[in-house]
């Protein structure tokens, strides 16, 4: 659509940052926190950059004042970071650790104490050990009281001064990472019918917090966080529409048809069926499902980019297990489903050096495609560029992080004046951090902090980038000043 004249943002808009505990906190067995799945794969030989741990990451928990003041001085107004389960519960379920609930309790005091909303992620990954040792964590049913528990524990403890709360972080990358590639735990390869057993354990999970977040705080807003690469037709040919259509139907609406409205997309299911993967479902589950859903207050949305599809052949590529995560442009390889898409390259958008696409329209049309499927508000959750930043006098000048937020934010503008409801917008990420399976030299921060791979290596002192100044401009002017 066309407009004269651009509204702007909201005048309350949420102009936020994010993080997740693993990626930044450090302190992996700091104060009785437990063993995460994290903290076990990273150490299994070739998994991760260079061999990278998050043991010290870029020790968040124990400058975590420092990085809030730094937030303050930008004026930003709310921040997006995730609890480390195996911090309040070390063995998943059981005793509780007083000393990781009262981390969390410190947290969120810093950042009301300057007016900052805290944005919670109750689950971004790092999932207790111990509940993988006892009974292979998301595959068993098991999870589902144990993760609802763990989440209310979290409500009950901070829901008074919480208002934001964010329920799994991409479940559809964690799931398809863990069961079908190999890359994430618990490094499973092609186990569609688990994979999808998996993903309903975790719906029920997610609306089983729901529940228990409105009963105790009716007033608090929840969604769950979805990574979502839009998807364009390879080009006219009507197989390749068609393709696209199967990829939105397994690979987006397969999980926000479920947070907006409780239900799995019937084409997808129709296909799982008749290959034998459908997940059990319980009497009742639908209905839990359903319930939590017409509770949901937003759809969260991180988003980076874009892809293609092209009709697959029944003999065509498959999955693939690897992925650039040297920042070796032109690594990355096309994958796909056989028989009904592959994702090629698309060579009328740049990429970033770890070969992602970076396409800001992509951002209004997620938005557009969001608002007219679910009519729900938006959040989104993190949008950012993973480059190489170098320190030149003491200062970091980063304009590629300029340009790419920019013409993010100018296109979320766009989605605004179409009617879409924005809520907040959270760029990934606030400090550089760990990159999960491209160590610590693809950054995102606005805060460089210096550290490389090498875990003995930096001062992890932190210094604002030309992007930090840029973002705080952008919030005082409400996004006039671009
Ligand atoms: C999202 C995750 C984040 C973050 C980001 C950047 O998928 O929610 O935790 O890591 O992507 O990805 P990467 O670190 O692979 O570049």
């Amino acid at each position: 659509m066309y407009f004269k004249e651009s509204q702007g943002f909201p005048k309350d808009f949420l102009w936020g940052s994010a993080s997740a505990a693993y990626q930044v906190e450090g302190g992996w067995n700091a104060d009785g926190k437990g063993l995460s799945n994290w903290d076990k794969f990273v150490r299994i030989p070739g998994k991760t950059f260079k061999a990278t741990t998050g043991d010290k990451a870029v020790d968040h928990y124990h400058r975590y004042k420092e990085d809030v003041r730094l937030m303050a001085e930008m004026g930003l107004k709310t921040y997006r970071f995730s609890i480390a389960w195996s911090r309040i519960y070390p063995n998943g379920n059981g005793e509780i650790n007083e000393a990781g609930l009262k981390f969390y309790d410190d947290l969120i005091n810093e950042l009301l104490k300057y007016g900052i909303e805290p944005m919670v992620t109750v689950y971004h990954w790092d999932m207790p050990q111990a509940l993988e040792d006892e009974y292979h964590g998301w595959e068993s049913r098991q999870i589902v009281d144990d993760y609802v528990n763990y989440a209310t524990t979290l409500f009950k403890r901070y829901g008074d001064r919480v208002k934001y709360w964010i329920t799994m972080n991409e479940q559809n990358i964690f799931t398809s990472f863990g069961w079908l590639k190999g890359m994430h735990p618990p490094g499973k390869e092609n186990d569609m019918k688990t994979f999808y057993q998996v993903n309903h354990h975790a719906n029920m999970a997610h609306a089983g917090a729901v529940l228990a977040l409105k009963e105790l705080y009716p007033e608090a807003k929840v969604g769950a966080s979805f990574a979502y690469s839009p998807c364009y037709a390879y080009d006219r040919k009507p197989e390749n529409a068609m393709a696209k259509a199967d990829y939105d139907d397994l690979q987006n609406y397969w999980w926000m048809d479920i947070y907006a409205y409780g239900r799995y997309p019937r084409s997808a299911w129709a296909y799982l069926e008749s290959h034998g993967v459908t997940p059990d479902v319980l009497p009742g589950d639908m209905e839990t499902l359903k319930k939590a859903a017409a509770l949901v207050d937003f759809m969260g949305v991180n988003y980076y980019q874009t892809c293609v599809a092209e009709y697959n052949d029944i003999n065509g590529v498959g999955m693939s297990n690897t992925m650039n995560t040297t920042g070796k442009k032109g690594t990355a390889q096309i994958q796909g489903i056989p028989g009904l898409y592959k994702n090629p390259a698309n060579d009328y958008l740049p990429t970033t050096d770890w070969d992602w696409t970076i396409d800001p329209m992509g951002l209004r049309m997620c938005c557009r495609d969001i608002t007219s499927r679910y009519d729900l508000p938006i959040v989104i959750s993190e949008n950012g560029l993973g480059a190489f930043d170098k320190v030149e006098g003491g200062k970091i000048h980063d304009p590629y992080r300029i340009a790419y937020l920019k013409a993010h934010i100018e296109e979320l503008k766009k989605a605004c004046d179409d009617g879409c409801r924005v809520l907040a917008y959270c760029t990934w990420s606030y400090t550089d951090l760990l990159s999960w399976l491209n160590g610590y030299q693809k950054r995102y921060g606005f805060v460089y902090v210096d550290r490389e791979e090498d875990e003995n290596s930096g001062t992890l002192n932190r210094i604002p980038k030309d992007s930090y100044y840029w973002y705080k401009k952008v919030i005082e002017t409400n996004g006039e000043e671009l």
